[in-house]
C-alpha cells in the first residue's frame, strides 16, 4: 500500500465536481486501499478522492474508536443522499485539505445513503452521530464543497487567507 500527498487549500482542485467511477476494476480496489493508508497515515476518519487529486466519487472512511485498535474501514462509490433529518447535530469537523483548522459546522443528525461498495454491489446506510458528519463532510468534497462554506464570509476569507498565504511561502 502507498500513502498519497494531499491537496490542500487554496488548491483549486478542491472545487471540482467529481465525476462518477464508472468501473470496479484491480486498480481500482488498489486505489481504495491506498485512500485508506493514506486517511489512517494523516489521521483522519475519511478521505474523499478529489483529496488526493483524483476527481472521482468515492471516498473511505472509519469512525470506529482507534485508541481501542479498532478498525471499520468502508470504501464508499458513488453515493446518493436519500433522506436527511430535520433535526440538527452540531460538531467540531476538521479537514485534512485544511490542516489545523477546525470549527463547529451544524447539518442534518441523521442521513441515508445509497452507495456502491468494492465488490460492486448496491448498499444502503442509516447514519448517526460522527459517521452521518463524516458522510456528509466527505459527500460535500465531491461536489467541491468544503465545511468552511457554512462558516460566516468573514471567518471563510480569513481562513482562505491563512492558506493561501501559506502557499506562496512554499513556492
Ligand atoms: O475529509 C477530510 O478532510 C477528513 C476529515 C473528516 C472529518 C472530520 C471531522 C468531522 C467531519 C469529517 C478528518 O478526518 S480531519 C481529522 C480528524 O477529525 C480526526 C483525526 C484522527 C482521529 C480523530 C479525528
Ligand atoms: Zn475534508
Amino acid at each position: 500500500m502507498t500513502t498519497m500527498p494531499l491537496i490542500i487549500l487554496p488548491d483549486p482542485l478542491l472545487r471540482t465536481v467529481s465525476k462518477p467511477v464508472e468501473r470496479i476494476d484491480d486498480d481500482l480496489k488498489k486505489f481504495a486501499d491506498d485512500m485508506l493508508e493514506t486517511m489512517y497515515e494523516a489521521p483522519g476518519i475519511g478521505l474523499a478522492a478529489i483529496q488526493v487529486g483524483v476527481p472521482r466519487r468515492m471516498l473511505v472512511l472509519d469512525v470506529a474508536n482507534r485508541d481501542e485498535g479498532e478498525k471499520q474501514p468502508m470504501v464508499v462509490i458513488n453515493p446518493t443522499v436519500l433522506h436527511t433529518s430535520d433535526e440538527r447535530s452540531v460538531y467540531e469537523e476538521g479537514c485534512l485539505s485544511i490542516p489545523e483548522f477546525y470549527a463547529e459546522v451544524e447539518r442534518p443528525a441523521n442521513v441515508r445513503v445509497r452507495y456502491t461498495d468494492l465488490a460492486g454491489k448496491e448498499q444502503e446506510i442509516e447514519a448517526d452521530g460522527l459517521l452521518a458528519t463524516c458522510l456528509q463532510h466527505e459527500i460535500d468534497h465531491l461536489d467541491g464543497a468544503l465545511f468552511i462554506d457554512y462558516l460566516s464570509r468573514l471567518k471563510r476569507d480569513r481562513v482562505i487567507k491563512k492558506f493561501t498565504k501559506a502557499a506562496k511561502h512554499k513556492l
